[in-house]
């Protein structure tokens, strides 16, 4: 702390990072359990995929900086018609099929720089045994029951539906559909409508957005009809337990993942793990019925209890249109990462699309963005600064004593920019608050031009020295509030002032610095056509 003599007010320079209810205040105890979908394996991750993780993987690290204990799972969804389709058109079995796609999106994480504690297949062993135990539950439950499905097929989206359900001759999620008979099982899902109706009422944040929330609720007020759970017209996925004529449904595979990664059925008292009560799913918006009906009524009938929230976000397009592998605009994220790091990629990802909203991933935009905001504004403060100190300070400076009204003002500043930033996590407003913190590092370029401590080198070295602290203690703050997004940048300009990004402590009175590399080097904006961030097919 610094004592202001004229104001007589002691001065913190630092934020401590600490448990903060008020910020994430619907969690009910310091675990979490934070998951991604899982990803089928039908085609190569793109940057849609990237955008779910890279999300994930910023709350997980923004938690854990809080406090909270987390555990945070991703994996790939293996089984179903459409993926038996896509291994057989390459002349391949779906279990070598699934193996390379399953493990490409698996070598995206360390790329992604993701934090995961799990990658679940749900062709794993483990699982297999989840999805069991869990048919039986319901079968014990009196939950299911075996009938004939007649019906419109999706099979790119793995769902049937209603004649009067199509748009265009196609499924309401944009799939060609074909006409099925089949004998199969059903789960009673239309048992669930009040349930399912009462738990929204009583948990009114389950749904994130609202709006996602409004169309469900009135989806499920036209009626629910009985679910068919099982297929008997392909063989690849997991066989139901007594009748292995029928594979069980892959949506019902696919969402007990999150039941296999929780350690279930060993660990099958679900109600009473801290993790279950703290369960967030993020999905993007197509898939919000399957997490937010489908998935509590499934643990409703085996008694468990429904997570805490399914979050969902909107859709990116690629430079204005759905990315297509036809188009040739799939965008992929590894590439992105090799040509400018990972961080750039997540603070893109996280600073360009209003979460919730959809939005456009465009190459130039991505470069405008990086140049301007991550090498310009805060890569060349944090740059500038240590640079100054290890030249000019021989490396170490000191804590001011005193401080004169600027500095506090600025200081003052710089820390409701990150209380504001913080205050947009418990809404997932995650561009809004790096919008914040951009503000933050623009208030500290603005105060060192103001103080101009190059100027100060020749006429007051003691006030040089006070301003390029004062103006180093913020670069900490906001470097620690940024951690989350841009983990390895952050940790470089951490170890730069000897300080560790992820450590609750206080800027020490001396600062022994080391000069930084170049954060985020400048892009040549003059021919962009030679970044190749295009998948190939
Ligand atoms: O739906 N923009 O898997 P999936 C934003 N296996 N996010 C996108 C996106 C885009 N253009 N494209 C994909 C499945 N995503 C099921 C899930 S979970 C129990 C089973 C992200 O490979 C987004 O999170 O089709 C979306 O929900 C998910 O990838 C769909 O992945």
């Amino acid at each position: 702390m610094g004592l202001n003599i004229s104001l007589g007010i002691f001065i913190n320079h630092d934020i401590l990072w600490i448990y903060d209810k008020h910020i994430l205040d619907f969690i009910m105890s310091k675990k979490i359990f934070i998951t991604t979908p899982i990803y089928y394996v039908n085609a190569k991750p793109h940057i849609g995929h990237a955008y779910t993780t890279v999300v994930c993987d910023v709350y997980a690290r923004f938690c854990r900086m809080m406090g909270y204990d987390v555990k945070f799972s991703t994996g790939t969804d293996e089984h179903g018609k459409k993926i038996e389709h896509s291994a057989t058109k390459l002349n391949q079995n779906p279990e070598e099929f699934v193996n390379n796609i399953s493990q490409l999106f698996k070598d995206l994480l360390p790329i992604l720089n993701i934090s995961n504690d799990d990658f679940i297949r749900t062709t794993e062993e483990r699982h297999i045994k989840t999805v069991h135990h869990f048919w039986n539950k319901l079968q014990d439950n009196g939950y299911i029951y075996l009938g004939e499905y007649k019906g419109w097929y999706d099979i790119r989206n793995e769902a049937y539906f209603e004649e009067n359900e199509l748009i265009d001759g196609k499924s309401p999620l944009g799939g060609e559909v074909t006409y099925m008979v089949e004998p199969c099982y059903f789960f009673k899902l239309s048992a669930f409508e009040d349930k399912l109706l009462k738990f929204y009422e009583e948990n009114p944040d389950f749904i994130f957005p609202i709006s996602r929330r409004n169309e469900i609720i009135s989806f499920i007020k036209q009626g629910l009809q009985d679910l068919s759970i099982s297929r008997s017209t392909f063989s690849w996925g997991i066989p139901v337990p007594n009748d292995p004529k029928h594979v069980v449904y892959v949506w019902l595979d696919a969402l007990t993942n999150y039941l296999t990664v929780n350690g279930y059925p060993e660990n099958e008292n679900q109600n009473n793990d801290e993790y279950w009560q703290n369960t967030l799913h993020f999905v993007g918006k197509e898939i919000v019925r399957f997490h937010a009906l489908y998935w509590p009524a499934f643990l409703m009938a085996v008694g468990i209890k429904p997570p805490k929230q399914i979050v969902s976000h909107g859709w990116w397009l690629s430079e204005g249109e759905k990315m297509s592998k036809s188009l040739g605009n799939v965008q992929d994220p590894a590439k992105y990462c090799k040509l400018f790091g990972s961080d750039a990629l997540r603070y893109y990802l996280l600073r360009e699309l209003p979460f919730g909203a959809d939005g456009n991933f465009s190459l130039n935009n991505f470069i405008n963005r990086y140049n301007s905001v991550l090498a310009n504004s805060y890569g060349n403060l944090c740059n500038r600064v240590i640079s100054f100190i290890s030249k000019y300070c021989n490396n170490t400076i000191n804590k001011p004593l005193v401080e004169t009204g600027d500095d506090i003002n600025f200081i003052e500043q710089v820390k409701a920019c990150i209380n504001e930033s913080f205050d947009n996590i418990r809404s997932y407003a995650f561009h809004k608050y790096l919008e914040k913190l951009e503000n933050a590092v623009t208030l500290s370029n603005q105060y060192l031009d103001n103080q101009k401590p190059w100027l100060l080198r020749n006429s007051d070295i003691k006030r040089m020295e006070d301003v390029l602290y004062i103006t180093l203690a913020q670069i900490y703050n906001i470097t620690r509030a940024l951690y989350p997004v841009i983990p390895i940048s952050a940790k470089k300009v951490c170890n730069s002032i000897g300080m560790d990004c992820n450590v609750n402590s206080e800027l020490p009175n001396t600062v022994t610095v080391r000069t930084p590399e170049v954060l985020f080097p400048r892009l040549d904006t003059n021919d962009i056509s030679k970044f190749d961030v295009y998948a190939s097919n």
